[in-house]
């Protein structure tokens, strides 16, 4: 390449050499560990446009179904350029100016409900982001001085997720949902933000945010929360954000 020449636009993917296609699939059949069911997934994996396919590993898992990976070749290409994605439009803010911007603007703590709703029983996501110990390096919620944390922890209910965002008089509700077998993780977060919205006047409703490892986070609106927050969400961005949101009298 030399130095007029313009950066490829699209990529594909490469197992051994640049271009070379190739990917690895995980999958489970209903079918019981056998030659045919080892080339069903073969046939599956073409269909999906690989080819060649290769069964790298099967795996009974219990008598009926099989695990399999299979590592093959695919033709698609595809165009970074052309990629829609939610990009930070707050600034990062370190724990000492948060607490200065919060106090400055509020005069008082704000105050985060936060805990995991549904049947959902994985806190430490959550925990993650507000408890003290914190993530990634980063201090939680709990650690700022401006900052009031209510973690109501696993499987809380809607109705008591409301009443309590109501008593502590919260700011933001910061829910986590990680399942989501049948799409629990949407239908929770859709129930919750109806909620809010039949139980606040628009213009008192505490900010909503949601998180877990699976949520596209460009689905705010169609869900009626204010922010998404995916994998690997640090205490930080999530201070930095409430902090845009409820000390600028200017963000919608
Ligand atoms: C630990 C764990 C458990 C523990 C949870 C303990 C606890 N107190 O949390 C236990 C053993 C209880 C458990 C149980 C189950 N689990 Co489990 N579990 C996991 C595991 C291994 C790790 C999850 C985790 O802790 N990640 C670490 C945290 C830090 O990451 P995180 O949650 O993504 O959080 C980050 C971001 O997403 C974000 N974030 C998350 N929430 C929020 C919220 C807000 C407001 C914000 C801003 C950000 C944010 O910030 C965090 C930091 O970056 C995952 C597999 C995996 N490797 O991910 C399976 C997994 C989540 N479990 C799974 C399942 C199926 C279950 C069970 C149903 C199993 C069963 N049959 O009983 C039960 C369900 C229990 C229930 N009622 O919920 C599946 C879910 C599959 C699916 N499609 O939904 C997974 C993916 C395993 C798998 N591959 O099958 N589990």
């Amino acid at each position: 390449m030399t130095d007029q020449t313009p950066p490829a636009r699209v990529v594909m993917p490469y197992g051994d050499t640049t271009g070379d296609g190739m990917v690895q699939l995980s999958f489970t059949l209903p079918l019981a560990h056998s030659k045919v069911a080892e080339g069903a997934a073969v046939q599956l994996a073409n269909k999906m446009g690989m080819d060649p396919a290769l069964v790298v590993h099967a795996r009974p898992m219990g008598p009926d179904f099989t695990f399999f990976v299979v590592y093959g070749r695919v033709n698609h290409v595809v165009d970074p350029s052309t990629v829609e994605v939610v990009e930070r439009d707050y600034p990062l803010l370190t724990p000492k100016e948060v607490n200065g911007a919060l106090k400055r603007a509020l005069r008082r703590r704000l105050v985060v409900v936060g805990g995991c709703i549904g049947t959902d029983a994985h806190t430490v996501g959550i925990d993650a982001i507000l408890n003290i110990k914190g993530f990634a390096g980063e201090k939680g919620l709990e650690y700022y001085r401006e900052i009031k944390v209510v973690n109501l922890g696993a499987q809380v209910s809607v109705p008591e997720l409301v009443e309590r965002a109501r008593t502590e008089k919260a700011d933001a509700v910061l829910v986590s949902q990680v399942v989501t077998q049948r799409d629990a993780h949407l239908l929770n977060t859709r129930e919750m933000s109806a909620a809010f919205r039949e139980a606040y006047p628009a213009a008192k409703r505490p900010l909503l945010i949601v998180g877990g490892p699976r949520f596209n986070e460009s689905m705010a609106g169609e869900l009626g929360v204010d922010r998404v927050f995916s994998r690997g969400t640090t205490p930080g961005e999530v201070a930095s954000y409430l902090t845009h949101r409820l000390t600028r009298k200017d963000v919608a």
